[in-house]
């Protein structure tokens, strides 16, 4: 395996500190545009995990836990702009991580770092709490009021296809809710996890609030983390076989989950709606961050007058496509993050032959004769014809892909995109409003998009149907799962 130049070394951060694994073990990043190794990553064992997590713990009863909610939320203001502060080394982070285009990562992945601390202080700030009077037996009164308390120690195991959005997405509001986090980014993606180690000391978070695990899931540092006794919860985004494998993990000593997971989303062209804002939303959920998006569209169903039209429409999109790296000129489609990735997306790419899908585009490796042969690149690709039965159509890919189905009528569109296991997103593209409002809640997912993709506000509930998920988060929805709820009655 070459090795890139600047190999930089990714340590644990535990108690405020960066610290090198006992366990003595390391492991290797691979860059997605060279296949070199970039980065030597220290993989946490039972040891260093139990350090963490010991740390967390011991954080809830020091000076964190005795701050007042408005200090708590001044705190992760401090933490927001700090991340600001050090955009262009999150955003160097994760292009070498993921080899995304830059403009991508710098519009959408390290904004929502800052945004995902901010909007939960403010949402902690803000709060109010239920109140309750009681008549009681004696004609006298009783009154009750609701109190949220931390649920203690979080586990957050994050994926590696947003990782800085991903992981700061369940950090923020962990933290906001006054909880303490041991932090397990994928062990593809460790940069940005790490570097938020420096930006909690900067920003005064006091020491053991946020620490940093580095290793795998199955005997390593995730398991060893889901399975520690005093971590009280366990936030998750990632597959939904390992979501399956993290519950049985929590069932022991009855810890809760949070799961977000897979998703298989289907997108509706409706034959009034805006064809040009249709298309160019669908190349968006389709191709975006190389379909490395778990509420990115691989079923779309287009009316069909307007289907021949759709799908030419998508093709040029697709094929004008420029793929490279992150500074490539013009670049819209990155690699995918790994071999291991690659092979998987490739898997359905031969799927496809064998199953005698109609290839639009795409379906293969593109030879670029320059240094973009050594990335993990795969070609955008667009298939119809495929029988809804076939695994294409209903396993998830996360790959620069859609299979497009023509359909006849609403009742049957509806059928066709809830006939799926998973049931995290869609998006409906009409011009007819009582349309829009008829379908949208009979698609069973967490999230419908009308005319947009992507459009998210913090303070909705976020989350999935189906095997899409368990639980919401979002705005006040986290306190369901980041805080204990408390009722004091007071006899007066
Ligand atoms: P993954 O499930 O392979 O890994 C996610 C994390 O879990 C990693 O940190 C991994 O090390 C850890 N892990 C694996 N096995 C574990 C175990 N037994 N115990 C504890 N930890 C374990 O997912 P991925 O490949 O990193 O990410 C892609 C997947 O994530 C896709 O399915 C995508 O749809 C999903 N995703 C969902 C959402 C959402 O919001 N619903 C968002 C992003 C990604
Ligand atoms: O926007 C978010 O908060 C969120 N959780 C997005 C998930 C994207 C999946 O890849």
């Amino acid at each position: 395996m070459l090795q890139s130049p600047n190999v930089t070394e990714h340590q644990l951060f535990i108690d405020g500190e960066y610290k090198p694994a006992i366990s003595g073990r390391l492991f290797q990043k691979i860059s997605p545009l060279t296949g070199e190794v970039i980065a030597n990553v220290h993989e946490a064992g039972r040891e260093d995990v139990d350090l963490a997590v010991q740390a967390a713990k011991a954080a809830l009863a020091g000076p964190w836990g005795k701050l007042t909610v408005a200090e708590r939320a001044g705190i992760l203001q401090d933490v927001s702009q700090e991340i600001n502060n050090r955009f262009e080394d999150f955003l160097e982070a994760e292009i070498a991580d993921t080899g995304k285009p830059r403009s991508l990562a710098r519009s959408v992945d390290i904004p929502r770092g800052g945004a995902n601390f901010a909007t939960f202080a403010d949402m902690i700030k803000n709060l109010g709490s239920e109140f309750f009077e009681t008549a009681t037996h004696d004609g006298g009164r009783a009154i009750n009021y609701g109190i949220y308390r931390p649920k203690g120690v979080i586990a957050v195991i994050s994926p590696w296809n947003l990782p800085l959005l991903l992981m700061t997405w369940k950090v923020g509001p962990a933290l906001a809710c006054g909880n303490t986090v041991v932090v397990k980014p994928s062990e593809v993606t460790p940069h940005s996890t790490t570097l938020m180690g420096e930006i909690m000391n900067a920003a005064g978070v006091p020491k053991g609030v946020y620490n940093v695990i580095h290793g795998f899931g199955p005997d390593s540092a995730g398991e060893f983390l889901t399975q520690h006794p005093l971590v009280d919860g366990i936030t998750f985004t990632g597959e939904s076989g390992t979501g399956e494998a993290i519950m049985k993990q929590a069932a022991v000593g009855l810890r809760d989950v949070s799961l977000e997971l897979g998703g298989k989303n289907a997108a509706i062209v409706f034959a009034d709606a805006d064809l040009d804002k249709a298309v160019e939303g669908t190349m968006q959920s389709v191709f975006s961050n190389c379909g490395q998006v778990c509420l990115g569209t691989e079923r779309v169903y287009v009316e069909r007058p307007v289907f021949n039209e759709f799908v030419a429409r998508l093709k040029r999109g697709a094929e004008g496509l420029i793929m490279g790296g992150p500074d490539h000129p013009g670049v819209g489609l990155g690699p995918l993050v790994s071999q291991e990735h690659r092979d998987k997306v490739l898997s359905y790419y031969e799927l496809a032959k064998r199953e005698n899908a109609t290839v639009v585009t795409g379906g293969g490796v593109p030879e670029f004769g320059d240094e973009r042969d050594s990335g993990y690149f795969v070609e955008p690709t667009i298939w119809t014809g495929l029988p809804e039965k076939s695994n294409l159509v209903r396993e998830e890919i996360f790959g620069p892909c859609c299979h497009i189905q023509p359909f006849d009528t609403e009742d049957e569109v509806v059928k066709l995109a809830n006939d799926n296991d998973y049931g995290l997103a869609s998006a409906i593209w009409t011009q007819d409003i009582s349309r829009a409002h008829r379908v949208a809640p009979q698609i069973e997912v967490g999230l419908v998009w009308v005319n947009s993709w992507f459009l998210r506000d913090l303070r909705t509930a976020f989350g999935g149907s189906k095997k899409s998920g368990i639980g919401r988060e979002g705005g006040e929805h986290s306190l369901e799962f980041y805080t204990e709820r408390a009722n004091i009655c007071v006899k007066l």
